[in-house]
């Protein structure tokens, strides 16, 4: 019998891939009778991946805690978005903090589940990136050094885009926004390097941290399931293209977010306990060139105005490339990207992360651990 490789094409759809796989390695997306956590009645702008991004992780997260979810949303775009009074586009129980506390909030609502006697019911927190690295960050690190029982998620469009694009401290180098002008000697955002919070994170050593993209929803999806797998703190930060504040097509979202994977800008990692435990490789590397081109918030780098801030970013991509060994990748290989695509066009990067090692972090408290089958703790 000749035997005939399948690629498996477009897993996260309805489309042919889903349906050759066993119904347990299907996408959430996939589902027929799936109710979206966010649905109609938000108005994100066209080719908004924060969107996407939160309602595949919430759906996910939902389906983890067999529909016991609840969500506190910093203030951002995504709860602003999502709740214009007096609609609202949640299919789940959701709480709008102050644009600085949805980490405190959420471990306040952890704390109500407690004393109600409810360990079953997860909690979620989530914001934009100013709402994390910037405003947010004193409530985030205290959760994180308590441990609390919470998923925080960062949605990183790399700027205040709610009030109008503003800069944030994860807004990279040279990017134009409307308080980094490209005008001068050295046009746009001049300082730092863009604030990365997985590896601030990391420095808690708490039990779960992970970046993940748009561009690869199976491993978005993956790694939403591997944190919610586990108690105490977790960490999320998720790279959402913004088409209105970075100045690019609508319908290149997705693709764009794979640039940033593919030049080396955005690494794909995870980390357990604080430790670096794989890294995604990139499959057909670019140049950062042909990520700036599609956004208009580089078009000063993209037109040569300072050639130092091409040879800047470029560096920090090979710093990342060098750091978390994106060329060849590490830790185990998993389902989900192996039966990704076997089509450059529908997915450019291969994971070949690990799933958690099932220790718990020294001086931990008893609850952090994966969490076993039967809803208790190992
Ligand atoms: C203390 C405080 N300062 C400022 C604001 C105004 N504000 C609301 S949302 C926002 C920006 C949100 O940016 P980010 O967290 O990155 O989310 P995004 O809108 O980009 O998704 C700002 C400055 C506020 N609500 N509260
Ligand atoms: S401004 Fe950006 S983040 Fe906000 S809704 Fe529009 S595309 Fe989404």
């Amino acid at each position: 019998m000749v035997k005939i490789n399948v690629p498996f094409l477009q897993t996260g759809s309805l489309v042919a891939g889903n349906r050759l796989l066993d119904e347990q390695d299907r996408a959430v997306a996939s589902w027929q009778n799936r109710e979206s956590s966010l649905t109609t009645g938000h108005r994100a702008c066209q080719g908004c991946a924060e969107a996407l991004g939160a309602r595949w992780v919430l759906d996910t997260a939902y389906d983890c805690a067999d529909g016991k979810l609840m969500v506190a949303n910093a203030t951002g775009c995504l709860e602003v978005f999502s709740t214009l009074y007096p609609e609202s586009g949640w299919k789940l129980p959701w709480i709008h903090s102050l644009f600085a506390n949805a980490a405190s909030v959420a471990t306040g609502m952890v704390a109500a589940l407690a004393a109600k006697g409810d360990t079953e019911t997860r909690v979620v927190a989530q914001g934009g990136d100013g709402g994390t690295v910037d405003i947010g960050m004193a409530c985030i690190s205290g959760m994180f050094e308590r441990n609390d029982d919470v998923l925080f998620v960062c949605y990183d469009n790399q700027g205040y885009m709610n009030t109008g694009v503003q800069r944030s401290g994860a807004t990279p180098p040279t990017a134009r926004t409307a308080t980094t002008p490209p005008v001068g000697p050295h046009p746009g955002q001049a300082f730092g390097q863009g604030k990365f919070m997985p590896l601030i994170a990391m420095g808690h050593e708490i039990p779960y941290v992970a970046t993940a993209s748009v561009a690869d929803l199976r491993d978005l999806e993956r790694k939403v399931r591997t944190a919610m797998s586990y108690r105490g703190a977790r960490y999320l930060h998720v790279f959402v293209p913004c088409p209105l504040g970075w100045g690019s097509e609508s319908g290149q979202s997705i693709q764009i977010a794979r640039l940033a994977v593919r030049c080396g800008l955005f690494p794909l990692i995870e980390a357990v306990n604080g430790e670096l435990v794989g890294s995604t490789k990139i499959r057909d590397r670019v140049d950062v060139m042909d990520y700036l081109k599609p956004q208009r918030r580089f078009a000063h780098v993209v037109a040569g105005k300072d050639p130092e801030q091409l040879a800047g970013l470029r560096a920090i991509a090979e710093k990342n490339i060098r750091r978390y060994r994106l060329l060849e990748g590490f830790g185990p290989s998993t389902e989900s990207s192996n039966t990704e695509s076997s089509n450059a066009e529908s997915s450019n990067a291969e994971s070949s992360n690990t799933g958690p090692s099932v220790e718990p972090p020294a001086g931990r408290d008893e609850t952090t651990g994966p969490v076993t089958t039967e809803g208790g703790v190992a």
